[in-house]
């Protein structure tokens, strides 16, 4: 599974994640068997906890698919936990310098590039490889994420993307938005927004690092996937799940 996420985003085609904010892993897991390329558990703002994350994350294999995990704000030591869990990818939310992402990456990264401590009980029987092989490649197979959602991330975005052990940044739409408002707007798809995006975009390319968002709307997803994202989150569950209940009530008057 690890060997086949790092492939796929090798190539730069864009990907869809599922997003999950349930504590139950078999929530994650029917998704997972819908056609998303991988599938994202938040444990920042979603209901999602160290025992759900690492349970979800077999289940979700199980189904054939990669999990990424989002973690809570500045709990840079929990990566290293769902790494060994198998987790193909890490996501630290409110990455605002080169500080924060080096504290991030020091977890999510083997010496010499950080200071990840040895145990990925699960992680070697999801990647297959034997422990030296693992050693050797998972700075490579597995990605730290930084997420890009304030003003102060924006200023210090090339210091962030310069961080040897950063594979990648996530724009965080909504955070974002509220952030160049001055707190007073939450419009994730504002033209403020779409600039900070294109901006960030053009730093990482030529970073030669790859940005990742959070959607929301499918319709969204499918846009950003066409300006060069690399994986987009569609969702949330909580959204699929509302949004069908509504559909269903409407069609007997409700
Ligand atoms: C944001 O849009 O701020 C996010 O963190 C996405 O979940
Ligand atoms: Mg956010």
């Amino acid at each position: 599974i690890h060997v086949d996420f790092a492939s796929r985003l090798a190539t730069g085609e864009p990907l869809f994640s599922a997003w999950v904010g349930s504590r139950e892993p078999a929530i994650a897991a029917l998704l997972a068997r819908e056609a998303f390329d991988l599938v994202t558990l938040d444990m920042q703002h979603g209901a999602v906890d160290v025992d759900a994350a690492i349970r979800g994350i077999q289940l979700v294999a199980g189904a054939g698919k990669p999990t990424v995990v989002r973690i809570p704000v500045g709990e840079f030591q929990t990566t290293s936990r769902l790494l060994d869990a198998g987790a193909a990818a890490v996501i630290a939310p409110m990455i605002n310098s080169a500080a924060d992402a080096r504290a991030f990456a020091a977890f999510a990264k083997f010496p010499p590039l950080g200071e990840r401590s040895w145990g990925p009980h699960a992680a070697l029987a999801l990647s297959g490889l034997a422990p030296k092989d693992y050693l050797a490649r998972a700075n490579g197979l597995t990605q730290a994420v930084a997420m890009i959602e304030t003003r102060a991330a924006l200023d210090a975005v090339d210091d962030i993307l310069a961080v040897e052990g950063i594979d990648a940044v996530f724009i965080g739409p909504a955070d974002m938005s509220i952030a160049l408002s001055g707190g007073r707007d939450l419009d994730p798809e504002s033209a403020a927004v779409d600039a900070a995006i294109d901006h960030v975009l053009a730093r990482a390319r030529a970073a030669g690092k790859a940005v990742w968002v959070y959607a929301g709307p499918p319709e969204r997803a499918a846009a950003l996937a066409r300006k060069g994202i690399v994986v987009s989150a569609i969702g949330s569950d909580t959204t699929f799940l509302r949004q069908g209940a509504q559909a269903a009530l409407a069609v007997v008057g409700r």
